[in-house]
């Protein structure tokens, strides 16, 4: 393909690109530093409609975050709290029963299931979870708990990690997402999430979860106090696990929500950072098939203009998402059907519905509908 780039330094990147080539360590800061973001994000719609064509992936999900008592305590985080603080929240096992049949008209097809770490909740209620889960939406992926809180059950479960995630995956337990790492820097760590484990346990826990059949995902949350330099060497750490293990299924860039945290003095990202996180992600991530554009961080108008940026999917429906909203998210907490449709088809893609494993689902159907 032809471009004619505005920022020169462009070419080299693309001539790699057609080659073949892996980018290294300096094309991501050339196209981190790179002013010419159309240039940059042609690249990386090149190399996604390589990929993927015109599809453009969706998931009709489910979000249950079972509880908001976490011990970490980390600087950006607006959703945890102490036991005893206003606002603290924790879902029994009947909480949970009720939240899914409340939507079991739906066809929910993965259920996101995250929380913070709560030191009153037994290894058991993680396992009850699971099996309520699976017995309640016996159709759906239940993609739940990240390599953090996988950490603290291999913790409390007076079982080793191996063992304690093949006890997980006998729950129900079928996929991760990829929340945890932040951005693997240990400078980050010390300053912003040093009660959580840090990055060298995260790619552990992960590798260990690959291993035992789990696919996951991987994220990165920029727009805080990380530098360029640190959101390269994240792609590329990630870049290396999945060399290794080919466990990771989507890269997801979260863009950094301040207000209510205590990091409320940075400013929020710019359309030109989520646009360029998600096109750099595309092309230096050359061993992942797919990378999200999350509406609920970066709006659903942003996420839509991402699909021709490099991402090949909106990920979820979503309904009651709170981890981006507590931080003052202004995307709605969820999109119907319809919407997520009409969004992808106005960019001029093809949408398909998917289940966690991007198998089509509803494929008799156009669009992927009933
Ligand atoms: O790990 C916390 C991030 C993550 C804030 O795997 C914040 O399919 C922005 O991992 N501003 C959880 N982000 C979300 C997550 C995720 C989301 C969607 C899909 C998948 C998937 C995974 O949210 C946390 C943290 O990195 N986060 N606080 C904040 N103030």
């Amino acid at each position: 393909m032809n471009i004619s780039f505005i920022d020169k330094s462009l070419n080299s990147i693309k001539d790699k690109i057609d080659r073949g080539v892996r980018l290294d360590f300096e094309d991501g800061m050339n196209l981190y530093k790179s002013h010419d973001l159309i240039g940059v994000g042609r690249l990386a719609h090149s190399v996604r409609q390589k990929l993927h064509g015109n599809t453009a992936y969706y998931v009709y999900n489910q979000h249950i975050n079972y509880t908001n008592v976490c011990i970490n305590r980390c600087r950006f985080c607006a959703f945890a709290r102490d036991k005893e603080e206003n606002g603290s929240y924790t879902y029994s096992i009947e909480d949970i029963k009720e939240r899914l049949k409340s939507r079991i008209n739906e066809p929910v097809r993965e259920l996101h299931i995250v929380g913070g770490l709560n030191p009153s909740l037994p290894f058991e209620y993680y396992l009850d979870l699971l099996k309520t889960a699976r017995e309640i939406r016996p159709g759906a992926c239940i993609k739940a708990f990240t390599a953090v809180e996988i950490d603290y059950l291999a913790q409390i479960s007076g079982l080793n990690l191996e063992q304690t995630i093949e006890e997980l995956k006998k729950a129900g337990l079928a996929m991760n997402p990829g929340g945890g790492a932040e951005v693997m820097s240990d400078r980050i760590w010390q300053e912003l999430f040093p009660r959580k484990i840090n990055s060298s346990r995260w790619l552990e826990i992960v590798e260990t979860l690959h291993r035992a059949g789990l696919k996951g995902n991987a994220t990165m949350l920029y727009g805080h106090i990380e530098t360029i330099e640190e959101r390269v060497s994240h792609l590329i750490k990630l870049r290396e696990l999945q060399d290794k293990t080919g466990g990771f299924s989507a890269f997801i860039p979260l863009a950094f929500h301040p207000q209510n945290t205590k990091l409320s003095h940075i400013p929020g990202t710019t359309g030109f950072d989520d646009l360029k996180a998600v096109a750099a992600a595309r092309l230096m991530l050359d061993n992942f098939d797919h990378i999200k554009a999350y509406w609920v961080m970066i709006g659903e108008k942003l996420a839509q203009i991402a699909l021709s940026f490099g991402a090949d999917d909106l990920d979820g429906t979503i309904v009651e998402e709170k981890i981006t909203h507590m931080a003052g998210a202004t995307s709605p907490k969820g999109l119907t059907r319809d919407h997520m449709e009409h969004l992808i088809i106005s960019a001029g893609f093809i949408p398909v519905e998917r289940d966690s494993f991007y198998n089509h689902v509803n494929t008799d159907k156009p669009g992927g509908r009933p």
